[in-house]
C-alpha cells in the first residue's frame, strides 16, 4: 500500500548521495503523477481562457474548471456550489473574509477572538483591520500540552461577546487538532461568525463544513498534493452574498457604466481577473488522489505513524516536544527543540543526511512566545512517509547531539 502510494511521487525516487526523506509536508506536500499529468495535459491539449470564449476549446476549459467547483463542494460537503470560491491559497481566503467583514459588518469596539496558536495568516490581517476599524483582538491561551484552553475560550466568549472567532483546525506547529465543531457551536451562541483555517487539516482528515457548521473555511491546494497558486474559500451563501468583493476587475462584474458597476452573483463576485485555470484543474486531480485513498484511511494510517513518531522522539534525551504527547486529536506534525543546539543548525545538519525539515518560528511567533521560544525544528509527515524515515531522523538527531555534546 505505502509503496504504491510512494510510487506515485516522482520526487521521492530522486537518488542523490542520500535518498530524500521529505519531512516538511506542512509547508508543502509533494505532487503525485496524477496531478502532474493533469496539469501537463491541460497545457498541452486543453489550454484556453475560461468564462470568455465561445469556441469549443474555451467552453471545454470552462466546463472542466467549473466541474472542479462541484468536486470541491462534494469534497467538503458544502450545500451549494456557489459557496466555493477559488483563491490563490489559504492566506488569500482569510484576507477576503477579514477585509469583507471589516468593510461594513464590524464597528469600533467590536471584539475579535483568535488563539495563541494561529498562523500569521490569521493574525496579521486582523491586526491591520483592527488598526483601521478600532477593533479589539483577544487571544485564547494554550494549555501546557499545546491545546486551546477551552475554559478561557468560554470565558472570553461570555465576557466580550466577540463578533468573530478565527481558529485553526490543526496547528501547523503543534499538530493539535482543535475541537472546531464544539468551538463553533459555542461561538454561535454569542452571535460570533467563525472562520476555520483548514490549511493543515484538509489533507489529513475528512472536513465537512455542514457538520462543523462554520461560517467560513479556507485552505490551500499545495498542502494537499495539489499545485501552488490555488486554494479555496468556503463561505455560507447568505454571508458571502453580504460580503463586498475583494478583487475588483474583469469577470466579477454584472454591468459597468461610467457612473457605476454592479457585481456578478456568487461565486464570480469573488473571482476577479483570469483565474488559475490549470491550478484549479490540478486541485481537482489532488482531491481525486485523496478520495481514492480515502480521508478516513489517511487519518487512521497517519495516526499510527504519529504514535510511532511520538514514541521515537520521546526516547531522545534532551529533546523537548511542543504539543500533545499522545496521538489522539493530533495530526503528524512535531515541533521540538534539542537542548543546546539551535534549530537552524539541526535543520542544516539533517539536510546533509538528506532529511528535509523546517526550522524557525513557522509563521507562528505568538505560539513560540507562549512557549518562551524563538524557534523550533518541525517535522511534518503525510501519507507517503514511513516509520523507517522516522528511524532515520532519530538516528541523525542522536548523531548531531553526539557531535555537539562531544
Ligand atoms: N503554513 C508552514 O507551516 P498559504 O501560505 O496561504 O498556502 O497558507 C497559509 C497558512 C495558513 N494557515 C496555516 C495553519 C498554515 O500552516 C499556513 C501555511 C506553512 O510551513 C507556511 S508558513
Amino acid at each position: 500500500m505505502i509503496s504504491e502510494i510512494r510510487n506515485q511521487f516522482p520526487i521521492l525516487k530522486k537518488r542523490g548521495a542520500k535518498p530524500l526523506a521529505y519531512l516538511d509536508n506542512a509547508a508543502t506536500t509533494q505532487k503525485p503523477l496524477a496531478v502532474l499529468e493533469t496539469i501537463d495535459e491541460f497545457y498541452r491539449t486543453k489550454n484556453a481562457p475560461v468564462h470568455r470564449g465561445v469556441y469549443a476549446l474555451a467552453e471545454a476549459a470552462t466546463a472542466e474548471y467549473e466541474s472542479v467547483r462541484d468536486h470541491v463542494q462534494d469534497f467538503i460537503n458544502a450545500k451549494q456550489r456557489e459557496e466555493i470560491i477559488f483563491t490563490s491559497g489559504a492566506t488569500a481566503g482569510i484576507n477576503m473574509v477579514v477585509s469583507g467583514l471589516a468593510a461594513d459588518y464590524l464597528h469600533a469596539g467590536d471584539h475579535i477572538l483568535l488563539s495563541d496558536m494561529e498562523h500569521h495568516a490569521m493574525i496579521v490581517p486582523w491586526q491591520d483591520a483592527a488598526r483601521r476599524k478600532k477593533l479589539k483582538i483577544d487571544f485564547v491561551p494554550l494549555t501546557a500540552e499545546g491545546r486551546i484552553n477551552l475554559g478561557v475560550y468560554k470565558k472570553l466568549l461570555a465576557k466580550h461577546k466577540p463578533k468573530f472567532v478565527g481558529v485553526t483546525h490543526v496547528s501547523n506547529v503543534l499538530g493539535t487538532e482543535n475541537p472546531v465543531r464544539e468551538m463553533t457551536a459555542l461561538a454561535h451562541k454569542v452571535g460570533a461568525l467563525v472562520l476555520v483555517d483548514a490549511a493543515q487539516s484538509i489533507a489529513h482528515m475528512p472536513v465537512d463544513v455542514q457538520k462543523l457548521n462554520c461560517d467560513f473555511l479556507a485552505f490551500s491546494g499545495h498542502k494537499m498534493y495539489g499545485p501552488t497558486g490555488v486554494g479555496v474559500l468556503y463561505g455560507k451563501y447568505e454571508l458571502l452574498e453580504r460580503l463586498p468583493p475583494y478583487i475588483f476587475g474583469g469577470h466579477m462584474i454584472e454591468q459597468v457604466t461610467r457612473a457605476k458597476t454592479t457585481y456578478a452573483p456568487l461565486p464570480e463576485k469573488f473571482e476577479g481577473g483570469t483565474p488559475p485555470v490549470a491550478e484549479v484543474i490540478g486541485l481537482g486531480a489532488a482531491i481525486s488522489f485523496l478520495q481514492n485513498i480515502g480521508l478516513k484511511n489517511i487519518k487512521k494510517e497517519e495516526s499510527k505513524l504519529t504514535a510511532y513518531a511520538l514514541r521515537a522522539l520521546k526516547n531522545i534525551s534532551g529533546l523537548t516536544l511542543l504539543g500533545p504527547a499522545t496521538a489522539d486529536a493530533r495530526a503528524p506534525i512535531f515541533s521540538f527543540t534539542l537542548k543546546g543546539i539551535h534549530p537552524h543548525d539541526i535543520a542544516t545538519l539533517l539536510d546533509r543526511e538528506g532529511i528535509a525539515v523546517r526550522a524557525g518560528h513557522h509563521c507562528a511567533q505568538i505560539l513560540h512566545e507562549s512557549f518562551s521560544l524563538d524557534a523550533s525544528v518541525r517535522v511534518s509527515l503525510c501519507v507517503y512517509n514511513t516509520p523507517s524515515e522516522i528511524d532515520r531522523l532519530v538516528r541523525a538527531l542522536v548523531t548531531i547531539q553526539k557531535r555537539f555534546y562531544a
